[in-house]
């Protein structure tokens, strides 16, 4: 069709078509919760926020419920730029980003507003850092609360009642580590397949935060629950790093601004969660011990951290600036 044009009006359009393919970015983003779960609200807000923040020049298409695959490959995917964004669990990240894997010792943080304290910190910066340096950029920080054992057939009241048990964790050595501490069985095993192999009795248990045994059905299987909390494990909105990086310095700050703000909201809507969550899986009839002494499953982990402090050295001073944070 250009062929009666002159050559220098025919670049000239050329330069336009591709002008405009560039200036407005579309993005993908993955999350592993179902509809009305505070991750999953929080990441729709933030997509309305990136396109309004934006003008519309950055748009961003979320895909819920896992269905563009498990945790660990999403995280492969939103590093390698396949996605540009992810809501992740920093358990997964550990793996790869050894900084952020201080996150994933067992009982390293007091409680959330201790996690957060540190996150805002000089710690949470040397963890982004860690993570940016493998293409995944945290614009952001969501609550996930704490994570408990549970289990079909009793109690979790000290270590001796772990032994033996077969018990479902994430992706992370530090996992596998802390449930062989305690004399129990580590079964590795993505998010989605866990109510079925509880269910079917591959593994006796598993543990996670109120929410999320809730929304999985984990509980209408798994019946006795026990406040342990032995991991307090932050999530992120993460962006590819490169998609990040090739923004203008207002397109950043505005992507980083709604980021931020959907945080928030995601941060009200999990603390409402976790009580309505509660309240629904103990109308279901499931069976809560608080763990009166946890001093011996604490304990239990100190080759966890020895493990991780050999393969680790030069992060041992993070940890201790994490556990001298008041
Ligand atoms: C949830 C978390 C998910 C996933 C899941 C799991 O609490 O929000 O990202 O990590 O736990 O246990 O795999």
């Amino acid at each position: 069709m250009f062929h009666n044009l002159p050559k220098s009006l025919v670049g000239a359009l050329a330069l336009t078509v591709i002008g405009c393919a560039a200036s407005a970015e579309s993005w993908r983003g993955w999350n592993i919760h179902p509809a009305g779960y505070p991750n999953t609200v929080g990441m729709d807000r933030f997509a309305e926020l990136v396109e309004e923040k934006t003008g519309g020049e950055i748009t961003l298409q979320m895909f819920h419920g896992g269905t563009l695959g498990s945790q660990p490959d999403a995280v492969e995917q939103v590093r390698l730029g396949g996605l540009q964004v992810g809501n992740f669990n920093l358990g997964p990240i550990g793996p790869i980003a050894p900084a952020a894997n201080v996150v994933s010792l067992p009982f390293i943080f007091k409680d959330i507003p201790h996690m957060f304290r540190v996150l805002d910190g000089e710690g949470g910066a040397a963890i982004a850092a860690g993570m940016a340096e493998k293409g995944l950029l945290p614009l952001a920080w969501f609550d996930a609360g704490a994570r408990s054992f549970y289990n079909g057939s009793k109690p979790i009241n000290t270590p001796a009642d772990v032994e033996g048990m077969k018990i479902r964790v994430m992706n992370n050595d530090l996992f596998t580590g802390m449930i062989a501490e305690l004399g129990g069985n580590p079964s590795p095993m993505a998010f989605a397949e866990v109510q079925q192999a509880l269910k079917t009795g591959v593994v006796d248990g598993a543990e996670n935060n109120w929410p999320s045994y809730e929304s999985t059905g984990h509980y209408e299987v798994a019946g006795y629950y026990s406040l342990s909390q032995h991991l307090i494990i932050p999530e992120c909105i993460c962006v590819n790093a490169d998609a990040f990086n090739a923004l203008t310095p207002e397109l950043q700050a505005a992507v980083t601004a709604a980021a931020q703000e959907a945080a928030l909201l995601q941060r009200d809507l999990w603390v409402e969660r976790e009580a309505a969550s509660r309240e629904t899986v103990e109308a279901a009839g499931v069976l809560v011990n608080e763990v009166a002494d946890k001093a011996p499953f604490q304990a239990a982990m100190t080759p966890v951290y020895e493990a991780y402090f050999e393969t680790n050295p030069d992060l041992r001073p993070l940890v201790e600036l994490i556990q001298a944070t008041e």
